[in-house]
C-alpha cells in the first residue's frame, strides 16, 4: 500500500512559477490517481507488503498481468514523490559543494548542464520526464517515457522534471519551454545534493 504524501509547502508556495490550483490538481488528483491504481493492481499480491521502490528496480520479478499497471503507476507515485521534495520554494539558483563540482566537472560549466537538461525536457517527445541521475555512480542527464522510472533502468533519479502536460497546462498551455526555464526558479537543491551525496 502506498499513500499521498503531505507537501512540506503550501500550494501556492512556488508562485508565480508554478500556480497554486496546477499544484493541488497534480498532487490531489494526478499523484492520487496513481496511488489508488497501484494499491487497485498489487491488492491480494506479495507487492503488498514491498516497498514501491524496490518493487520498480527489478520489474522482472512482477507478475506478468500487473506489470504493466505496477510501471505505470508505480512509476507514477514515485517520480512525483520525487517532483514534491525536489522543488520549494525560496529555491532555484545553483547547488553549492560536492554537487556543483561534480556537475562543473562533467559539463565544464552549470550553463552547458543546464541547457542539456533543459533540452532532455523539451525533446521528451509526448509525456514523460526528463532526469539528472546518477548511472554507475556517475552523474548523466536522461528522459524516460510516460511514468517509466529511472530505478527500473538500474539508475538513481536526483532531480527530475514532469513534462506531462498536467504538470503546466493551466498556465502555460503549449509553451513548454517557458515551463522548463522557469523551473530553474524552483528547484530545491539542497535536497538534490542531500540525495546526490
Ligand atoms: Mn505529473
Amino acid at each position: 500500500m502506498i499513500t499521498l504524501p503531505k507537501l512540506d509547502y503550501a500550494y501556492d508556495a512556488l508562485e508565480p512559477w508554478i500556480d497554486a490550483r496546477t499544484m493541488e490538481i497534480h498532487l490531489t488528483k494526478h499523484h492520487q490517481t496513481y496511488i489508488d491504481k497501484y494499491n487497485a493492481a498489487i491488492k491480494g499480491t506479495e507487492l503488498e507488503g514491498k516497498d514501491v521502490h524496490e518493487v520498480l528496480r527489478d520489474l522482472s520479478k512482477v507478475p506478468e498481468n500487473i506489470r504493466n499497471a505496477v510501471r505505470n503507476h508505480g512509476g507514477g507515485h514515485v517520480n512525483h514523490l520525487l517532483f514534491w521534495k525536489i522543488m520549494g520554494p525560496n529555491a532555484g539558483g545553483v547547488p553549492t559543494g560536492k554537487l556543483f563540482e561534480a556537475i562543473e566537472t562533467k559539463w565544464n560549466n552549470f550553463e552547458t548542464f543546464q541547457k542539456e537538461f533543459s533540452d532532455a525536457a523539451l525533446n521528451r517527445f509526448g509525456s514523460g520526464w526528463a532526469w539528472l541521475v546518477l548511472n554507475k555512480g556517475k552523474l548523466e542527464i536522461t528522459s524516460t517515457a510516460n511514468q517509466d522510472s529511472p530505478l527500473s533502468e538500474g539508475k538513481i533519479p536526483l532531480l527530475g522534471i514532469d513534462v506531462w502536460e498536467h504538470a503546466y497546462y493551466l498556465k502555460y498551455q503549449q509553451k513548454r519551454a517557458e515551463y522548463v526555464t522557469n523551473f530553474w526558479n524552483v528547484i530545491n537543491w539542497e535536497e538534490v545534493s542531500r540525495r546526490f551525496l
